[in-house]
């Protein structure tokens, strides 16, 4: 431990802390945009200057480690001056045509600069905003970029390369004229980008957002003659409260029904259905390779933003890829046939629309192997906006259910939005399918919790089958790696983000390591809740299975549920 003392506090402080986390702990506030936790340390903006008795000049808390016995000001009148000129400097080289209202901005109401301004105590800007002449980059199905807004504080650029492992983003140009943008200007849409939305947590301006599709899904609810169905995600139901002002974790499944009715849907149902049935194509598959002597490991296939990854980075390894389309995928698939048939609704008439944590999941949905689908998908954060826009108060509404014949599911399809969720589920399946006895403990814990990758062995009638499974897609290449220098796996599990989908590139901001934790703890306490919690109980996934479908892994379940990649 080091003595410090802070604004004319003595404080203990664990030795390698930087000032900025020492501060942290004393709970003052130093502003900062280039620093995030969890990134490597950058100290380009400078804006968390701070005075060290004893030194000439001013130093960055980001950067600087503590040294026994230091001085520090972190509030003093020089740091506030320095600070005000460099935050002018900083605005000069951003669109203000908001004048940080932000009333049009992607970022209205989380917006970093705007944060910063506030701690500094900004009353003038005397600067005036430069016209950077940018034009947006629209080339992604998922996300676009808006470089006028960009204050290239660098952060997209490391969260894509250090906790991604891609590596997408580069500055380009030297001084005033420095910009963030891809290889060759190329566009995010014709790049390696897995779509996977990382980028825009990380942003502290509006400089990158979601494709909206929330203007498209208006013009359908107000369209009569449109028969609109909502599918929501795992994920989703834990984070939609968060922009309410709830706490990171609150579970709001029924208020997030109830306000999607109000919205005009005429159908509210749960991805969770097809998670199951997921489950069960899934399952069969990986029974029928391991019985067979087929390609293994199977690779799970339901983060479209790891699909993508593989598809640039790992090609050879597509075989592995489980031929199951995701969850989200197979809801639509079904919608448009099953339910569709069985309520006489014509095709042109149906739209299906789906609420998703993930901006991948647009990418996925216009994919030309299964295009058509899913009509448009909405992020959690497209939802809050929406339900806001309508003036419904979704905390104070009355839980409701959703739809039956697609909206009801297991525990195990819940847990499908955490890291290691798909895994566990299977294996409560798996196990009791191939034993046919029950599953005395359904928690497998070596699969839960942030670990970046975790390996587990569950023995099933003698078989030691050994699971991997990795989020983020930094760890995603490390256990890539591992099969390609010759580790053995049964199954794994990849989740293009890290945590799964509960902290995906769409779910409310902020997404870090305390919302995906109090995020996860949610997920789990829904699961233990729940009375159905393994896949093959679901008595309306069984109903399809009879009334439509066959059994699992059938011809039918095959057309309209199953799908191949190509690098
Ligand atoms: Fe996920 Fe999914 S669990 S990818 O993370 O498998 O987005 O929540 O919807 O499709 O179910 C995301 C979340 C899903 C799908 C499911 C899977």
């Amino acid at each position: 431990m080091l003595q410090v003392n802070i604004d004319g506090k003595t404080y203990n402080v664990n030795e390698g802390s930087s000032i900025l986390e020492a501060a942290g702990k004393a709970h003052i506030k130093i502003p900062t945009l280039c620093y995030e936790e969890g990134l490597s340390i950058y100290g380009g903006c400078r804006l968390c200057v701070v005075e060290i008795e004893g030194e000439r000049l001013l130093q960055p808390a980001c950067a600087t480690e503590i040294k026994e016995g230091m001085v520090i000001k972190t509030h003093s009148p020089k740091v506030q001056e320095v600070r005000r000129n460099l935050f002018e400097l900083i605005i000069a080289s951003h669109d203000i045509s908001c004048k940080l209202n932000c009333l049009t901005c992607s970022k209205n109401g989380n917006c970093e600069l705007r944060q910063a301004a506030d701690i500094i105590g900004i009353n003038q800007v005397r600067l005036k905003s430069r016209d950077k002449g940018y034009s947006e980059d629209r080339s992604s199905y998922s996300i676009i970029r808006e470089p006028n807004k960009c204050i290239t504080c660098g952060r997209c650029i490391r969260k894509c390369e250090e906790v991604q492992g891609i590596g997408i983003f580069t500055m380009a140009n030297r001084g005033p004229a420095t910009i963030v943008t891809t290889f060759e200007d190329k566009g995010m849409g014709n790049v390696e980008c897995t779509n996977c939305g990382q980028c825009i947590h990380s942003c502290p301006t509006g400089a990158l957002h979601e494709v909206y599709h929330y203007e498209n899904v208006w013009d359908v609810l107000n369209d009569p003659s449109k028969h609109v169905v909502v599918q929501t995600a795992p994920a989703v139901r834990v984070a939609i409260s968060e922009p309410f002002g709830a706490e990171p974790g609150a579970v709001a499944t029924g208020q997030m029904v109830a306000a999607l009715r109000r919205l005009g849907f005429d159908r509210v149902f749960d991805t969770n259905f097809t998670a199951d049935l997921t489950i069960m194509e899934e399952g069969t598959e990986l029974i029928e390779r391991i019985n067979n002597g087929g390609i293994l490991p199977l690779l799970t296939s339901c983060s479209p933003g790891w699909i993508k990854f593989i598809e640039h980075f790992y090609p050879d390894l597509l075989p592995n890829i489980s031929s199951c389309k995701s969850p989200q995928q197979m809801f639509g698939a079904v919608a448009k046939t099953y339910y569709a048939e069985k309520n006489n609704i014509p095709l042109e008439d149906l739209v299906v629309v789906s609420v998703m944590p993930c901006t991948a999941k647009k990418f996925e949905a216009r994919r030309p192997e299964m295009e058509g689908d899913v009509d448009f998908v909405l992020t959690t954060r497209e939802l809050a906006r929406m339900i806001k826009t309508a003036g419904i108060d979704m905390l104070a509404l009355e839980e409701e259910e959703y739809d039956n014949l697609m909206g009801v599911s297991s525990g195990a399809a819940d847990i499908f939005g955490a890291t290691g969720g798909v895994m566990e589920a299977a294996l409560r399946t798996a196990y009791e399918l191939i034993t046919g006895e029950e599953l005395e403990k359904l928690d497998f814990e070596m699969v839960r919790g942030l670990e970046g990758i975790k390996v587990a062995e569950i023995d099933i009638n003698g078989l030691k089958v050994k699971g991997g499974v990795a989020h983020g897609l930094g760890n995603v290449r490390k256990l890539m790696d591992r099969i390609k220098s010759g580790e053995e796996f049964h199954f794994i599990e990849l989740m293009a983000c890290p945590g799964g989908c509960l902290g995906g590139g769409g779910q409310p901001i902020p997404t870090n390591e305390e919302t995906r934790t109090r995020r996860m703890k949610a997920i789990y306490e829904i699961d233990k809740g729940k009375k159905m919690r393994k896949s093959h109980e679901n008595s309306y996934v069984q109903k399809l299975y009879d009334d439509y479908l066959g059994k699992p892994g059938s011809h039918r379940a095959h057309e309209l549920l199953h799908t191949s990649y190509t690098a």
